[in-house]
């Protein structure tokens, strides 16, 4: 793939608190840092979310008495994970990672602004209503491919390029320059999920070699 006009990369919550070391570490989420950065040099279109929860929002376990993190209860929008407080807005986790490339970026989306509806697409919240605004943004530009990469695999990388493919964009997502979550409480663990409904989507697969 050879970026250009119509090609945005969007780097999905590369956050302190998804870091080794945060509040919802996710394994080996380091490690897409370097990458990422290598991508955004091919780019010249490139947007940025982030998690950015107010405090005490219902995605948080601590919210619901007797409820532990990585177990799910139903709420808006249906059976949703709890999680550590996580990507408070204006805290140091919710920070961009250290050494993550900010500068060249057009668009900075947060979402999961609202205390009761969670937000793992950078599109569309779990309330499947309330719109982040950026398939408009997006159109504006005149972008027709979306290239993905970022935290989490399974979580906010799944939700987004669905719901960029919904929106009508061809989505692709960099294999190596994600990192999952993986609860294993879908059969077979939840990375292994989401590459298959990626997948079925018509979601694209690719890696850093495969751009030039
Ligand atoms: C995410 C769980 C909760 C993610 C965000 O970025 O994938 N996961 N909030
Ligand atoms: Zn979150």
């Amino acid at each position: 793939m050879t970026p250009g006009d119509t090609d945005l990369l969007l780097v999905i919550d590369v956050q302190v608190d998804f870091l080794p070391g945060g509040a919802l570490p996710v394994p080996d989420g380091d490690a897409v840092v370097r990458p990422i950065n290598g991508l955004q040099a091919r780019f010249r279109h490139i947007a940025l979310t982030q998690d950015w929860h107010p405090p005490g929002h219902v995605s948080f376990a601590s919210r619901h008495p007797g409820r532990a993190p990585f177990e799910t209860l139903r709420l808006v929008g249906g059976e949703q994970a709890l999680w550590p407080d996580h990507c408070v807005q204006g805290s140091p986790g919710a920070a961009f990672a250290p050494g993550l490339d900010t500068a060249r970026a057009a668009l900075v989306v947060r979402k999961g602004l609202q205390a009761g509806v969670d937000s793992y697409s950078a599109f569309l919240e779990a309330d499947r209503t309330t719109r982040t605004g950026l398939a408009g943004a997006l159109r504006e530009r005149g972008i027709r491919r979306v290239v993905l990469c970022g935290l989490a695999t399974d979580f906010c990388v799944l939700w987004s390029a669905l719901d960029a493919r919904e929106a009508g964009f061809e989505a692709w997502v960099v294999e190596d320059a994600v990192a999952g979550i993986d609860v294993p409480s879908s059969a077979g663990g939840s990375v292994a999920a989401a590459w298959a409904r990626m997948e079925a989507a018509g979601i694209g697969r690719i890696g850093t070699a495969d751009f030039t």
